[in-house]
């Protein structure tokens, strides 16, 4: 019987492991056990994502414990770790470490955390991107890591000012401060196409925390590029909530036209495959051994 480590354990390693590792995003109990069975060893809950499977807009408009009843179904679909996206902490220190020890209660591996103002807006939107100061996001990662009752939980500080346009030395300011403050790894975020940017930052970083990528918007950009260039983790951050939105779009509108299944039966989960997901099999098997015959 091999011993797995936890789940706080392996994100921890993932984050600090010298090999390329990623995240992929999920975003309910089903997004999840997907991203679980194409082999994928950890999963981005992310804001942008759950806040769009649930019709709500990504400016906290879902609560903090509506978003930790979320990770509930997605942790107990699958053995991943979780690294969730916690957008600005749901308010200022005090608030984001009830968030942390909640996290940690529920068994979740990781949090992430961006320098910027609750409520949050969407890195990608035209508009505000004001900063927090980084005094006051230092002193919300320092009281995150205080409260966190497992050692390897793991805090991830987001830096935003290549998104707001306060430049690189901003950026690499802010880095070496929350590094200082004791989070365990950066986001470096960008919202260009092409990874200058990101490259010239990963470049003037010393790498004493490690740096997690999010190519979105630059994700023609090979992956080994970023990789090589000292890039430790990359985030597939909302692909499978994409993917979701124009497959349901498609067969909706298949529907519509027609008002028959016929065309669609072929393009969509078998149904054996829906239970089989669920894991209806292990239900049999548990209702052969403690159900007792009617
Ligand atoms: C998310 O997936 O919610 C993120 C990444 O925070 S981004 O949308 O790129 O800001
Ligand atoms: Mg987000």
């Amino acid at each position: 019987h091999h011993y797995r480590p936890d789940r706080f354990t392996r994100l921890r390693d993932m984050l600090t492991s010298k090999e390329p590792r990623f995240l992929m995003e999920a975003h309910d109990g089903l997004s999840a056990k997907i991203a679980q069975e194409a082999g994928f060893e950890g999963l981005w809950a992310s804001g942008l994502s759950i806040s769009a499977a649930l019709g709500v807009r990504d400016n906290n408009e879902l609560s903090w414990t509506q978003v930790l009843a979320q990770l509930e179904y997605m942790n107990d679909a699958v053995d991943l770790p979780i690294l969730v996206d916690g957008d600005t902490g749901y308010g200022n220190f005090n608030n984001f470490r009830r968030f942390v020890a909640k996290l940690c209660e529920r068994g979740i591996a990781g949090v992430c955390i961006e320098d910027k103002l609750f409520p949050k807006t969407n890195s990608f939107l035209e508009g505000s991107q004001t900063l927090a100061s980084v005094e006051e996001f230092c002193g919300k990662i320092k009281a995150g890591k205080d409260i966190q009752s497992h050692p390897d939980f793991s805090i991830v500080a987001r830096i935003e000012a290549l998104i707001s346009g306060a430049g690189m030395e901003e950026a690499l300011m802010r880095a070496a401060a929350y590094a200082d403050a004791g989070a365990d790894a950066l986001v470096i975020h960008s919202k260009k196409a092409d990874p200058d940017e990101i490259l010239e930052f990963l470049d003037k970083w010393d790498h004493r925390v490690p740096v997690i990528l999010i190519p979105t918007k630059y994700y023609r950009t090979p992956t080994k590029t970023l990789t090589d260039a000292g890039g430790s983790l990359v985030i597939w951050a909302n692909h499978n909530m994409r993917a979701a939105m124009q497959a349901m779009r498609e067969t909706c509108a298949t529907i519509m036209r027609d008002q028959s299944l016929v065309a669609v039966e072929a393009e969509v989960a078998p149904l054996a495959d829906v239970f089989a997901l669920a894991g209806n099999e292990e239900l049999e098997r548990a209702e052969a051994q403690y159900l007792a015959a009617q």
